[in-house]
């Protein structure tokens, strides 16, 4: 199997650090146990074979041998199907981990992304709270009744849905003690707790290498 190849900036400024996407894979990988390396494209010139391979121009972007692939979704999904760990092998356990995996993208951070953006650029009304606070809603009834969103055990799913919930301005919005349990429960996992201080090292390792 070839080793797989995380891609990320070679800095970003401090806000983002912790939660760049590329964590995503990290964490996956570290679940999985599986071999990567990380590399990666500048921030401050995102050039031609930087849009190339993430045509956005964004991180992260995953390599696997001759298979290049962006969207930390897609990239999460792949490095599933080669373990059992993120994605169970039976067709009831994958099709609802797919269904929560698309969730997390589509139903949740689809609105708390955009939230974010006009809470933290000081929008006078955030237009999307309501929007917002009905999904938290939903997500919390869910948590409150059951632990892992799929398959009654940690799948990629929960690894996605915990990293699109963790965002610290989302977590002091409302009163979700059982989505904050989860949150806890999901970065408390030691290979989360790696991809994590991996992330940390790696951007302070660049700011030692620009002074
Ligand atoms: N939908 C994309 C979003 C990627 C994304 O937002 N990446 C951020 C870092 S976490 C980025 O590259 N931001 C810089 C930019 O958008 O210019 C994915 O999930 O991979």
């Amino acid at each position: 199997m070839a080793q797989l190849i995380v891609w990320t900036y070679d800095w970003v400024p401090e806000g983002p650090r912790g939660f760049v996407r590329d964590l995503r894979l990290r964490w996956a990988c570290e679940e999985a146990g599986l071999d990567y390396a990380v590399r990666t494209v500048p921030f401050d010139d995102r050039g031609p074979e930087h849009l190339a391979r993430q045509p956005f121009g964004q991180v992260p972007f995953l390599s696997d041998g001759d298979i290049d692939l962006f969207e930390s979704g897609a990239g999460l999904l792949h490095i599933a199907r080669k373990s059992e760990t993120l994605m169970p092998r039976d067709p009831a356990g994958e099709a609802q981990t797919l269904q929560w995996t698309i969730a997390a993208l589509n139903s949740i951070e689809m609105v708390s992304v955009p939230w974010w953006f006009l809470e933290v650029t000081g929008a006078k009304e955030n237009g999307l709270t309501g929007w917002l606070t009905s999904r938290l809603d939903r997500m919390e009834s869910i948590l409150n009744k059951q632990d892992w969103l799929a398959a009654g055990r940690f799948t990629v799913a929960d690894l996605l849905m915990a990293d699109v919930l963790r965002v610290e301005r989302l977590r002091a919005f409302g009163h979700y003690p059982a989505t904050e349990a989860y949150i806890a429960r999901q970065t408390g996992r030691p290979a989360f707790r790696k991809a994590h201080a991996d992330q940390m090292a790696h951007f302070a390792a660049a700011d030692a290498a620009r002074a």
